[in-house]
Order: C-alpha cells, then structure tokens, then sequence
C-alpha cells in the first residue's frame, strides 16, 4: 500500500515521515528536495506463531510505502496553492493520503497562514483536493466535449456516458462533495478509474501535536463525517516520536513507559489507515511460505485469489477456509478438517481478517 503525506508546508510532514519510518528525510523544508520514500513492514503477529508452526523457508510481511513530497514553496502558500502541480501528479498514484495538520505551538516557527488552527489547516487541505480534481474533471470535460463534436455517431455511444459521469461527479465536487462520497452506480465509478481523483482516496488526518499536548478531535474541530466522508484521524507527537524511532527497542521502551505514551505512532498510523482504507488480511500457510495479504474489506474469495496471481481469479475453483484461532487450536490444518471447522467456501465467500485460505485453482 502507498501512502503519501501531505499537509501545509512546515505542519511537520517529513518529521512524521521520519517517525513512521526512521528514516532521515530532510526537516526544516524550504527547498524542492527529491520525494523521499520510505518502507515499513506490517509486522503481523500471526506470522510468528504460523513460522513456529510449519517452519517456512520464508515468512512474508505486508508493507507499507509512505512517501514525503517536496515542499511546497511559500510564495505558492500565499497565493493560495497548496499542493503543486508536481505534487498533484505524485499523489494520483496514492492509496491513501496523510494528512498532516500542525497542532503544535511554537513561537520561533511561523505559521504560514498565521495562527495555529487545526479545523482551519483540515480543511484548506481537503477543498485543495476538491480544486485540485475540479480542474483535472474541467479539463476532461472540454476534451471529451471536443470529441464528441469531432466524432462519428457510432463513437458517441461510448463517449456520452463518460461526459455525462464527469458532469455529474463535477457538479458534487462544485458542492464541496469529494468524491468518495457521492452516489455513484458502479459503470460510473469504473469510468472514473482512469482520472485518478484525488477525493476518490481514503484520508488520513495526522495531528502533529506538541509534547503531552491534548489531541484534537475532527467532531470537535466540527467536521463531520458526512461532509468529509470516511476520514481517519490519529494524534501523535511528531518530533517526540521521531527521535523515539532511531532508538533501540528496549531504550524507545523505556522512554514510553517513563512518558505515559501510547503505542508506537507507526502502530496506531497503521491501524488507522488499515481501517479507514478497510483493509483487512488473509494468511496462507505452507512449508515454502507464511505470509499475510492485506485485501479489501468485503472482498470476496474469487478476487482474493487474484491477489496471489492474477491467473487465479480466472482459475478459481473453491477456496478451503479455516480461521486462525481454529487453526491454532487444532494444530493442523488436517486436525481442523476433521473437526469441521475447515470448510470449503465458493468464489463469493466473503473473505475474513485473518482467515486462512488454501485456494484450489484451475491451471
Ligand atoms: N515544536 C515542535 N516542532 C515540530 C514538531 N514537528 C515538527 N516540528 C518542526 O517544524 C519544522 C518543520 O518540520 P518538517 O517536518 O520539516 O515540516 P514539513 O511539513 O515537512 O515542511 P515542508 O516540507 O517544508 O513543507 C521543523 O523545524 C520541525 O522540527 C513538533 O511536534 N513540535
Ligand atoms: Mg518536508
């Protein structure tokens, strides 16, 4: 999964790319730097038990890939252009976003729009997503405008629904609707695959908070789920937790325990993009490998398989299920069959976290 971070310039961006990764992305920002990419594996703790059970040669993590995007310069701030043009391409390839929003207090740090405001910050991030894919739809609209003129009527089939999609997530958008939270059929959402909009993705908001500084709350910030649609939120120190994240195991222990903190920020992130994004795993098991695959909540198992190749979709011929605490308990997968518990699901069982799946493919 590929998350990028965003947020106004020097609301603490590259400090928590550094803390989710310990890696050393450049602070203090200013200049247009290369984008930084940093990859953390999801540690599952289901794959240690699995390991000590059937003894792989390789026991496979899922990952995540968070990326830090070159600043924003502040002249582009002042005009109000808060995400470059460079920007807006990187982040069309994105899973998700990270929305970093400055809650510390610092008065050697400026501001660029003045006061430390959160809701304020939140939501001039969210409407440059809205501008931003307004204009990308604006665009395709005078494209698929001009070729509808240009075209023969047989081509005119294919491009009326299309125009009619954009004109339609355009009008929402012009709302202030992003659009992950409009109404649209599914031949709608696929013909807008292509565009890549940036509300079409899951937000995260990252307060950047000083140390042992209360969290905001976007209710308490008034942003309602309902407007915004399905945005997950998370408070962590940024600098407390980059500094945390370079140390030793045992020491960055240690300092938690001493401070009262809270889960490693790179935990709680995860946690909360797997679950804004809806993001669950299945786990399959063998001697070549354990290994857990995050899938969409809700997936079913015929393109779950295709997780695993893609030819297994086409291939599928039924899935043999059996949960992970059924299978601990057994023992064996074959212990579990004998007792009922490992079943046989067809291409659309709903796929659980943490569900164990052998899939019997056609090849
Ligand atoms: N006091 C305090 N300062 C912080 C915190 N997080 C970041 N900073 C400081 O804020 C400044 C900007 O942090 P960066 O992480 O470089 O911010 P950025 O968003 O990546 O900045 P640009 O890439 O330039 O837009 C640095 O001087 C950080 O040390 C924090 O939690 N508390
Ligand atoms: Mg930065």
């Amino acid at each position: 999964m590929d998350i990028a971070v965003i947020g106004l310039p020097q609301s603490g961006k590259s400090t928590v790319f550094n803390a989710l990764t310990a890696g050393h992305s450049a602070t203090t920002g200013g200049s247009a730097g290369p984008m930084q990419v940093g990859v953390v594996k999801v540690i599952d703790p289901r794959l240690a038990v699995l390991d000590g059970m059937y003894h792989p040669k390789k026991v496979i993590h899922p990952e995540i890939k968070y990326w830090d995007l070159p600043p924003v310069d502040r002249e582009a701030v002042s005009a109000n252009q808060l995400l470059s043009g460079r920007q807006r391409n990187i982040l069309q390839a994105a899973d998700a976003l990270l929305l970093v929003v400055r809650v510390f207090e610092d008065p050697a740090l400026l501001h660029p729009m003045g006061e430390v405001d959160p809701g304020r910050d939140a939501k001039a991030m969210l409407e440059e997503l809205i501008l931003a894919d307004l204009e990308a739809l604006e665009r395709a609209q005078t494209r698929l405008n001009d070729g509808l003129k240009k075209s023969k009527p047989a081509e005119r089939s294919a491009l009326v629904p299309q125009l009619e999609t954009v004109q339609k997530v355009l009008a929402g958008l012009e709302q202030g609707v992003p659009m992950k939270s409009q109404t649209l059929t599914p031949s709608e959402t696929s013909a807008l695959v292509d565009f890549q909009l940036l509300t079409s993705k899951p937000v995260v908001i990252v307060f950047n908070t000083g140390e042992s500084q209360p969290v905001p709350t976007l209710g308490g910030l008034g942003m309602s789920q309902e407007v915004f649609g399905g945005l997950g939120e998370v408070g962590l120190c940024g600098k407390l937790e980059e500094d945390l994240a370079v140390m030793e195991p045992d020491e960055a222990e240690e300092f938690r325990e001493a401070m009262g903190l809270d889960e490693p920020a790179v935990d709680r992130v995860k946690q909360v993009c797997y679950g804004t994004v809806g993001l669950v795993s299945f786990l399959t098991v063998g001697e070549d490998e354990v290994r857990a695959w995050p899938v969409p909540d809700g997936i079913v198992a015929q393109m779950a398989a295709g997780t695993i190749h893609t030819d297994f979709t086409r291939g599928f011929i039924r899935a043999e299920v059996i949960s992970y605490d059924d299978l601990i308990r057994c023992g064996s997968l074959a212990q579990g069959r004998k007792e009922g518990v490992l079943r046989s699901e067809g291409k659309t069982y709903q796929v659980k976290d943490g569900d164990v799946i052998n899939f019997l493919i056609n090849t």
